[in-house]
Parts: structure tokens; sequence; C-alpha cells
């Protein structure tokens, strides 16, 4: 993509209705607009990294077994007056009536909506287990909503619900979501800590909220130091074999929030806890019975004796990780994307666009590196070297490229890296090479 062509709205002052950085550098870095309260576009740059967080979390949930569907926003109300929901949900919901006088929501989860669906599907316990998935967005009417995407009135959730004939079976659906979203917030190069939590409005016993540690964070945390050198992706992991020993294994180590913690009677010494501010990007829920039951979502069972569905429900902040992705990975000049979900792999800098030379290798550069399949943004415009650097580490792209007159005369041009800030002067070819292939 070249940037003169490209809708990037940058702004060069901090807007002042961002408190946090991530939402300053979102809209500094033209990545989203506000709507309304809490709610927002997503313009090219943003959406490219909603995407690719969004693949991420498809690609595991596709490895772990579920199965993608799409529910839609809107839902009856008589599904949630039938499992009691309805009145419950209070002011959070946003209630709509259609043309007909028909009460209607948009909905702030699916529960009910994805138990009809199964109510009415399945019929045996032969058809069982089922996981399915989608990424939908919902609304809720948060009171404050705040920090931009972190806490937005709509926001994007991939959201799943597991399908057993018992509680041991699904047991291990949740067991397997544990290890799906482990791997999920790996691959984003985020540390996400599994915690025991409350299961608020959505019920059950056995929750976990999956916390990444940053500054800003919401709630306080706490968790054993050993936490932070744990490496998920580097387990050779078998969905299929049983995985209550891994489960009891990852869990061992101390982790707690804010309202399950005790100080007083915290399991380990003070100096292996870790108290830090923590982000939900995600939390997995076991509730059993809870809806199927009102709702009469039951199979035959292998003695032809009907038995309720056991159920769990699993949700991921998909846009909500934007932000935290942010929240863990900047420095004073912008964003420092992780490559698994940077928008563009590469910014490709022409200092001189006026320069012939300049113009014709940072242009045979480009075409190399697209015809090769490397994303790349191309700052072809006609500004100061100064406003190009700039940008380029606002927008935090994991390496950039720089094609100069001076390097260009000894046959070379300048790599540097944004995390590291490492810069280095390679000949054409090597730094070509180094992206390509
Ligand atoms: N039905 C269950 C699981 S599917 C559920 O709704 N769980 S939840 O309420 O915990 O939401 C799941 C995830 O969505 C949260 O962990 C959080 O990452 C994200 N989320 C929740 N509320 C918001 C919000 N207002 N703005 C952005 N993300 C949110």
């Amino acid at each position: 993509m070249r940037l003169s062509q490209y809708f990037l709205p940058l702004l060069r002052e901090n807007p002042s209705e961002a408190q946090i950085v991530s939402h300053r550098l979102m809209l500094r870095a033209g990545m989203v607009r506000q709507s309304s309260a809490g709610i927002y576009s997503w313009l090219p740059l943003g959406l490219r990294v909603l995407n690719k967080v969004e693949q991420i979390v498809r690609e595991e949930q596709d490895r772990s077994g579920a199965q993608e569907i799409l529910m839609p926003t809107i839902q009856p109300a008589e599904l949630w007056r039938e499992s009691g929901r309805y009145e419950d949900y209070g002011k959070e919901m946003l209630r709509i009536k259609d043309r007909h006088e028909r009460e209607m929501l948009y909905g702030p989860t699916n529960e009910e909506q994805v138990t009809a669906i199964m109510r009415d599907a399945v019929k045996s316990y032969r058809d069982l287990p089922k996981n399915l998935y989608h990424i939908q967005w919902k609304f809720r009417d948060e009171v404050r909503p705040r920090f931009g995407v972190m806490r937005g009135r709509e926001f994007l959730m991939k959201d799943n619900y597991s399908f057993d004939l018992d509680a041991k079976a699904a047991k291990h659906s949740y067991n397997k979501m544990f290890v799906a979203y482990l791997r999920t917030f790996a691959r984003m190069g985020l540390k996400a800590i599994p915690m025991r939590a409350d299961t608020g409005p959505i019920g059950g016993d056995l929750s976990h909220e999956f916390q990444i540690l940053a500054e800003t964070g919401e709630s306080e945390v706490y968790c054993d130091r050993r936490w932070l050198e744990t490496d998920i992706l580097a387990e050779n992991l078998d969905y299929d074999s049983d995985l209550e020993a891994f489960f009891r294994h990852w869990t061992s180590l101390y982790a707690a929030t804010d309202e399950m913690h005790k100080p007083d009677s915290s399991p380990i010494p003070a100096d292996q806890l870790v108290t830090a501010r923590g982000i939900e990007v995600g939390h997995i829920f076991y509730f059993g019975t809870k809806y199927s039951k009102p709702m009469g979502a039951v199979v035959a069972g292998p003695n032809g004796e009907e038995v309720p569905l056991e159920m769990g429900s699993y949700g991921i902040g998909v846009s909500r990780l934007v932000g935290a992705l942010i929240e863990a990975n900047h420095d004073d000049a912008g964003i420092i994307w992780p490559e698994s979900v940077a928008p563009f792999r590469l910014g490709l800098i022409n200092l001189r666009p006026a320069d012939d030379k300049c113009r014709a290798a940072a242009d045979e550069l480009y075409r190399k590196l697209r015809t090769a399949g490397v994303e790349v943004l191309y700052d072809d415009r006609d500004e100061s070297p100064g406003a190009k650097f700039a940008a380029m580490d606002l927008i935090g792209l994991p390496d950039q490229l720089i094609v100069g007159p001076r390097g260009l005369a000894a046959g070379t041009i300048e790599t540097k890296s944004r995390r590291s800030g490492k810069r280095e002067d390679l000949p054409i070819d090597a730094a070509l090479a180094r992206f390509v292939g």
C-alpha cells in the first residue's frame, strides 16, 4: 500500500478525551474514530489489526475442534424470558421494539440463542460433544464506557459454547478451551494468566479470567512470579488426550484477581508474589445445565432417558485485545506491534521522493516485496524525513526499510527494528533477503 493513497488520518496532538495510552495511540495512528460514547468506526489500519487478531482466535478455535457459525446481533426477547435473564440483565441490555411491537434486543452474549439452536437440532447423545463459536459484535450499555475499545458499548467478541452429555465430558471441553486460550494469547505475544474468577451474570461455579499484566489494567491482580517464565507454545499438546493433568499443572501456580485474593492467607511468600494491574482479555465458564434445563435442551441418553445438555461458554474480547496489545507494546514514540498482529510487516520509507534514483530504488523494492507477498506500507509522500520517521514510529510496524540518497550512492539502504531501535546499513539485496522468503 502506498501511503500517498492510504486513508490514514494521523493526529499530531494527543486527543484530550483519551485517558490511557492505547486509546490515545489508536486515535493518533488513525486506527479508529468514535461514533458515540463507547462506539467506534474502524479505519483501514485499525481494521487490519482487528482482522489479524480475529484470525489467530479463529485458527486456535478450529485447532481445538470448535466449529464456526454466525448468529445474529438482534435476538428475540422470548428466548431470554425462557432462561429468566430478560429481567435480570437490567439496563446493560439494549432493548428494541420492531414495527410489530415485538420485543427484541441487541445481544450482549449468546447463551440463549445457541441453546435454542441445539435444542432444535440435537436429539441424541450420539450428536455430542459439540462446540460452536462465532465472532460477532455485542452491545452492552455500560454505565461508563471508557478507555476507547477496551471498555466499549459495542465490541467484537469471540464466544463459544460447548455441549456435552455429562459433567466429566463438559470438564474436558472446558480444559480444551483453557489450552486454546493460553495458545491464542501467546501467539499474539501476550502472557495471559488464567485466574479463578467470579461468574457474574453468566453463572456457574467454575470460571477463569485470562488477565494480561499492564499498568493501565482495570483491576488489581496477584500471581506467582514463576508465571512470567512459562511458555505454552513450547508444549506439545494433543486435544484428544486427557488434559486434566495439564489443567492441574497450569492452575497450580498461584494467580488471583482482587476479589479472590486474600492477602492474609496468600499461599506463596511475598517475594514470590507479583502484584500488578490486569486487563481481562478472556473469560471461560462452566455452568452445567443452567440454560439447558429451563430452556428444555435435552438429548436422549444411552438408555433412552432425557438428559439436559451440560454446557460451558467461553469469551474473548477481540476488539479489546487491540487496545490491550498496545498497552503491552508501546514506547514514547508510538505503538510497537508484535509481528503476528502487525497491520503491515514492513514500512518502506523513501526519504527523497523528488530524487529520481531514490524513487526508482524505492519503487523497485516495493514491487519486489509485494511480489513476494510481504505486507508493506510504502511512504512515498512528499513530506520531510522527520515527519516520515515520526509517522512510521507512531504506527509501529515491526521493521522499517529506509531509502535515501547517501545510502544509495554506496549501494545500501538502512533497516530499523521498531522494537530494539537497532539500525543497520545493508546492501539492497541483503535487506530484501531478510524479509522475503
Ligand atoms: N458469554 C460469556 C462468555 S462467551 C461472556 O459474555 N463473557 S464475558 O462477559 O466475560 O465477556 C467475554 C470477554 O469480552 C471479556 O473477557 C472481555 O475481554 C470482553 N468484554 C466484555 N465486556 C466488554 C466491553 N464492554 N468492551 C470490550 N470488551 C469487553
